[in-house]
């Protein structure tokens, strides 16, 4: 049964603030750090018993304000597969949090124990934090995905799955030794500039940089990881791409045509970039790098000859730039799912290789467990199917396919920009964006939005979808939705149109409409 008296003891130490209602949402707990300690303590507790339910297979648990600002904390659950905690459990993981009492807490965690039918005799562990009877082991400080990597690297530890070594060191290790192998041979690659988000992609990104050596120098910026109020403040992936313009830190520093990069805070998004020799900003967000990628991948499943026998597939939100998206389903199948990435990396797993990215920089690419298979039998009866092939188990191996990974997939960038010599400019013009404008708006009930169709249409307030699509009518190339925040308490407003003025206009007068 359950320590009562021990957890008790315990969880006085870190009672629930009165007047604060938490939610496990897309990422987590989100909200002030100051009042997260009793959701930390609850959450020590949960991931235990996630683990014990799961006959004692590591579970990570990832402290980090991601790309918010610094007071904006969050904590999160990694699954042993190294995937987002199971949907069911966020529910449980909300009640709990939200009992308003040591008691009231103690109750919830007895019934939640039987209901669920754990068994509270098996073994825990817990990887970064230390609960009830919980084995646990301190990650230290990094990157929310190389916690991914390792919980997954753990629980296949010594089986034919083994993901590699669990360790920082066997990640930076296996991404660097692939990366160097998919590259060689090629010309040498020009320096990159990298904005860290003043967040711990400087750390891990440093140790990657040193691996790296001279197959590809990365000139670290934004790297004040000890300052106060500096995490992703007018610097990182989420600056990039809300408000379309070089962190004002690189102005000095980005010459025209150079590429640069910015991760989020705890680097588990992506945004390129570059200046054109007029120095105007050219972004290259996840749709481009989405495009980019799979468009590779396909070409390298042909050069192999495995055409028609790997399917590769993409997934998408309705975020993603309407140019993208017709690129891209003039070539390859593609999925529209709702908003965070669990929905995307669930859709991926249908692919043979699914290349998912949100626009915000979120994404990676999965190979199926039968396409991994498929890789390592197949004979290739030329050399060119051979290079080929080798390249895409490579591929495999570069990629952190646990979870979206800005090192991992600036390192998949860099492979394919080497392999194609392209620079930003030749990227950039695979299509062309569609001018696009995204608006906060502050509702009094942001519940009584609800969307269907990945998020595309409303279904509530009644009539409101009708006006918005009298609206978008009127708008040459015009595409416009609404739907809820799962982080802020907001409505959210996107609209694209053929001409910049026009987007601004359509998403400022639907903005109206919401109000
Ligand atoms: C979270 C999601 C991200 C999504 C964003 C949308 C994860 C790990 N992160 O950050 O994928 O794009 O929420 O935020 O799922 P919104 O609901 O406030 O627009
Ligand atoms: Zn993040």
């Amino acid at each position: 049964s359950l320590p009562v008296d021990a957890i008790r003891e315990l969880s006085q130490k870190h009672e629930k603030p009165a007047n604060v209602h938490f939610q496990y949402g897309t990422a987590g707990f989100r909200t002030l750090g100051n009042l997260l300690d009793s959701v930390m303590f609850r959450v020590g507790i949960l991931a235990a018993l996630r683990s014990k339910r799961l006959d004692g297979k590591t579970i990570g648990v990832m402290i980090t304000a991601s790309h918010n600002p610094e007071p904006d904390n969050g904590v999160k659950l990694v699954d042993p597969r190294g995937e987002m905690l199971e949907a069911a459990w966020e529910t449980h993981a909300t009640n709990l949090a939200n009992a308003p009492t040591t008691d009231a807490f103690i109750d919830a965690l007895d019934a939640f124990v039987k209901i669920l039918r754990i068994d509270l005799s098996k073994p825990a562990r817990v990887d970064g934090f230390k609960a009830i009877g919980a084995e646990a082991r301190n990650a230290g400080v990094t990157t929310t995905p190389v916690l991914h990597y390792l919980v997954k690297a753990i629980n296949t530890k010594g089986t034919k799955d083994a993901y590699g070594d669990d360790s920082e060191e066997g990640y930076l290790r296996k991404l660097s030794t692939a990366f160097k192998k998919l590259v060689a041979g090629k010309p040498a690659i020009p320096p990159l500039v990298v904005d860290c988000a003043n967040g711990v992609g400087a750390i891990v990104g440093e140790k990657l940089s040193e691996k790296l050596g001279d197959t590809l120098k990365l000139i670290l910026h934004n790297t004040a990881i000890n300052t106060a109020g500096a995490l992703n403040n007018a610097c990182g992936a989420d600056f990039v791409k809300t408000s379309q313009r070089l962190p004002p830190s690189l102005a000095s520093v980005l010459k025209p045509g150079q590429r640069a990069c910015s991760l989020d805070g705890d680097a588990d998004r992506l945004i390129y970039y570059y200046l054109d020799d007029r120095g105007q900003f050219h972004m290259l967000d996840g749709d481009k790098i989405a495009t980019l990628v799979s468009t590779f991948i396909v070409d390298l499943t042909k050069s192999a000859g495995l055409e028609g026998e790997i399917q590769v597939g993409i997934v998408q939100t309705a975020y993603a730039n309407g140019g993208s998206t017709k690129y891209l389903s003039e070539r390859l199948p593609v999925k529209c799912v709702p908003t965070g990435v669990k929905h995307l990396h669930h859709a991926a797993e249908h692919y043979d290789i699914g290349v998912y990215f949100e626009a915000n920089g979120h994404g990676t690419v999965l190979f199926s467990p039968e396409t991994l298979e498929k890789l390592s039998s197949y004979q290739p009866s030329t050399p060119a199917q051979s290079t080929a092939l080798n390249h895409l188990i490579n591929l495999t191996q570069v990629i952190n396919q646990t979870v979206g990974d800005a090192l991992s997939d600036m390192l998949l960038v860099e492979v394919v920009l080497a392999h194609k010599s392209y620079s930003g400019v030749e990227w950039d013009s695979l299509y062309v964006d569609l001018p696009n404008r995204l608006v906060k708006v502050v509702v009094p009930d942001r519940s009584i939005f609800k969307t269907e169709d990945a998020e595309r249409r409303l279904v509530s307030p009644p009539g409101l979808q009708a006006k918005i699509d009298e609206l978008v009518r009127r708008y040459d190339g015009g595409r416009a939705f609404v739907r809820p925040s799962g982080t802020e308490d907001v409505v959210r407003v996107y609209a694209e149109a053929s001409v910049r003025s026009q987007a601004d206009e359509l998403a400022f007068r639907v903005a109206g409409l919401v109000y």
